[in-house]
């Protein structure tokens, strides 16, 4: 095999300088641009001529066509054919040529993959800073932040924006504007606290988005800090150990408990126990099938008439599937959301973006396994702060 580099101002004249020296036959193993300073770019082409290839495409040729997968019956149809002589001589090094060209071609071809999957990749990094370089030094900057917390383009720039329309142009001004922003977006639902009556409290949401741990969490600070006579109530029947968990952290921290086998039982319940400060109920639906589990829930929510519905959802999860979790539970009316694992996520941007669209005001945050150390009532300005940390200054 005999390799040649050729360097030329463009791929038409390089093809040219290749035949010139290697004949028709030689194949373009690579092709590439390459820069060179205060002028224009050139273009290297590595070409073989493989004189092995040539008699391998010889044989492929010469091998009797029965190797081939023809059907049986179009062999039948055509017995002629297979009498023939295999080719002339005049039309082999025709065909010779087609395939050598044909390996060129796939050749130039996996070169032109390649170098569309190197730009494709330049671009899709750059892609979400596209609009950075329009901005100024300090828009700059929020934007770059917004972007890397998962805000959308739309959204970062929605942001950036409306921060570089209402204040002076330091990235200190602008920061301070753009958390403004972020949090006057998001609405915040009041704490518990003890009324005269009892307050009944469920707990809803996907499985392992963090119910059964908030429910303890927030069980042990309720009798703590407000003293509240609390009953916890487990409607968490399907998940095999669900309702144990919830018992024992009830026996160890002297909290009554009781379990709900079906929505009439848990109507019983909340019937029997009116003198507690708190009824918190874990629900969880036994169907996998996603409206079935609502159904599900939906039954113990309509026998429980909660004053208080939390969905608990964690925001390890795409902007894309928490706004579905959302909008699957609307139809159970949840009052607010407890955002869970803020430990765990890397950008909220998505999360917020979607809180703006869907008004539900958040109630707590969770930031860990630690009962009940772990929760915090939620505040706005706490997510805004994770997204654009003030300390980036
Ligand atoms: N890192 C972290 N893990 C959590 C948090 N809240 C719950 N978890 C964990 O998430 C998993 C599922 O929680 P669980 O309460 O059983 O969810 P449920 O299925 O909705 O009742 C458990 O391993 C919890 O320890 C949190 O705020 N941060
Ligand atoms: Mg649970």
């Amino acid at each position: 095999m005999r390799m040649k580099k050729f360097i030329a101002p463009n791929i038409k004249e390089g093809i040219a300088q290749m035949r010139k020296e290697l004949g028709d036959d030689a194949v373009i193993l690579s092709t590439r641009n390459v820069k060179v300073d205060g002028s224009d770019d050139i273009i290297e082409i590595i070409a073989a001529l493989d004189e092995q290839l040539v008699s391998r495409a010889i044989e492929l040729h010469n091998e009797p066509t029965v190797t081939t997968k023809t059907p049986a019956k179009h062999q039948k149809q055509s017995p002629s054919k297979k009498n023939l002589p295999l080719s002339d001589k005049k039309s082999d090094s025709n065909i010779d040529s087609d395939s050598l060209n044909t390996t060129a071609a796939l050749l130039q071809l996996r070169n032109d993959i390649r170098q569309i999957k190197e730009n494709v990749s330049l671009l899709t990094d750059a892609l979400p800073y596209r609009y950075a370089a329009l901005l100024n030094d300090s828009a700059k900057y929020i934007y770059t932040l917004l972007r890397s917390s998962d805000f959308s383009d739309d959204e970062a720039l929605r942001i950036t924006g409306l921060a570089s329309a209402s204040t002076g142009n330091s990235s200190k001004d602008l920061l301070a504007a753009a958390i403004k922003i972020i949090t006057s977006d998001l609405k915040i639902f009041p704490a518990l606290e003890v009324r005269q009556t009892v307050t009944t409290v469920a707990f809803i949401g996907t499985t392992g988005g963090g119910k059964t741990t908030t429910i303890t969490k927030l069980a042990a600070i309720c009798k703590l800090l407000l003293k509240a006579n609390i009953l916890i109530v487990s409607a968490d029947t399907y998940k095999v150990g669900g309702a144990e968990q919830l018992q024992t952290f009830a026996s160890i921290a002297g909290i009554p408990f009781l379990t709900a086998y079906n929505s009439q039982e848990l109507r019983q319940i909340i019937k029997q126990e009116s003198k507690r400060d708190f009824i918190f109920i874990d629900t969880v639906g036994r169907s996998q099938q996603r409206r079935q589990h609502l159904l599900e829930i939906g039954a113990y929510l309509e026998a429980a008439t909660p004053d208080i519905t939390y969905l608990v959802q964690s925001a390890t999860v795409s902007e894309v599937s928490f706004a579905e979790v959302l909008s699957r539970f609307a139809i159970l009316e949840p009052s607010a959301l407890i955002l869970t694992k803020l430990d765990e996520t890397a950008g909220l941007g998505g999360i917020i973006s979607v809180l703006r669209r869907h008004k539900l005001p958040l109630a707590y945050f969770t930031t860990g396994q630690k009962i009940p150390d772990d929760i915090e009532t939620a505040r706005a300005e706490r997510l805004a702060e994770l997204v654009l940390p003030n300390e980036s200054l």
